[in-house]
């Protein structure tokens, strides 16, 4: 599978980060709690260089909860400063004044034998649609900056400014030019972290099917009553599901195409299960 995008904005977003890099004090790293890894921008590391950071575990309501357990111990064995949270009803941000202010303890301690009371400017970067405008207005406890299901929603970097002499720079999503992994790039996929106009949602929504099979056959088989699964290949999953569901056309042809956006569209609403797509090695 051949994925193809446009990064547009993409390469400026990078040049931005690097000149904002200067003037903030921490970077708020997110990543998706299903795919830790794959949803890591591998070009990350070089812009922020020495600058503190915390690793934010995002969408962990979306994620199998015991699989989030194994990630938060991965890094913190790795000596990364790491918490899980849900930006939507804030569960977990109770931990980020606790980690802020371990990771800043240099800035604060020298701040204050100069005798300077400065703001902590936060820099919230990570792939589109991860959930960096979500996470900032939970923070700030308002609508500050515009949010949505699709990627691409910020387009431009935003201070956010609270009360408490915090501020948090909104950046527009960045991926990097290109998946030399395949698997990465059909995980992100199917999280929606790329736009489905340049997928071929068909075998997509088979791909998955396949590592649903394996990893999570009872949730798949409850959701769409199906059974005996186990030597099946995805498409054949597929037709059993347009056939529970209806989803035919012509003379008793399959509607694959209805079918794949169906199980992709409940994959990313988590009607399949809480589930994650990459363990720790
Ligand atoms: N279930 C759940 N959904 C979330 C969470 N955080 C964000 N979302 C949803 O994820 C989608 C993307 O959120 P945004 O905050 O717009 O993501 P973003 O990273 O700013 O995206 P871009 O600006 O496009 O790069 C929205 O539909 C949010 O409601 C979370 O912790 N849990
Ligand atoms: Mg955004």
């Amino acid at each position: 599978m051949e994925l193809q995008w446009f990064p547009g904005h993409m390469a400026k977003t990078r040049r931005l980060m690097s000149e904002s890099m200067k003037i903030v004090d921490v970077v708020a790293e997110l990543v998706d709690a299903r795919l830790p890894l794959s949803s890591r921008n591998p070009e990350i590391d070089k812009i922020i260089g020495e600058k503190p950071r915390v690793l934010i575990l995002n969408k962990v309501d979306m994620a199998d909860e015991k699989a989030t357990r194994k990630w938060v111990e991965y890094f913190e064995k790795r000596g990364i400063s790491v918490i899980g949270v849900n930006s939507i009803n804030g569960k977990g941000l109770e931990k980020l004044n606790t980690i802020a202010k371990k990771v800043l303890a240099e800035k604060i301690e020298r701040d204050k034998k100069r005798g300077i009371n400065r703001s902590v400017k936060i820099m919230v970067c990570g792939i589109p649609n991860v959930g960096k405008s979500s996470f900032i207005n939970k923070i700030a406890g308002r609508a500050g900056t515009k949010t949505g299901d699709r990627p691409g929603i910020t387009k431009s970097q935003q201070w956010i400014r609270m009360k408490d002499g915090v501020e948090l720079l909104d950046m527009p999503g960045v991926l990097w030019p290109k998946f030399d992994n395949e698997k990465i790039a059909l995980r992100l996929a199917f999280t929606g972290a790329i736009k489905d106009e340049i997928i071929d949602v068909e075998e997509l929504a088979c791909i998955l099917l396949e590592y649903l099979r394996d990893n999570y056959s009872e949730n798949l088989c409850e959701r769409y009553k199906i059974a005996d699964i186990k030597d099946k290949k995805g498409y054949e999953i597929l037709e059993e599901i347009c056939d529970k569901r209806g989803f035919l056309q012509g003379k008793g042809e399959y509607n694959y195409f209805r079918g794949a956006n169906m199980v992709l569209n409940e994959f990313r609403e988590c009607k399949i299960g809480t589930i994650t797509l990459e363990l720790p090695e």
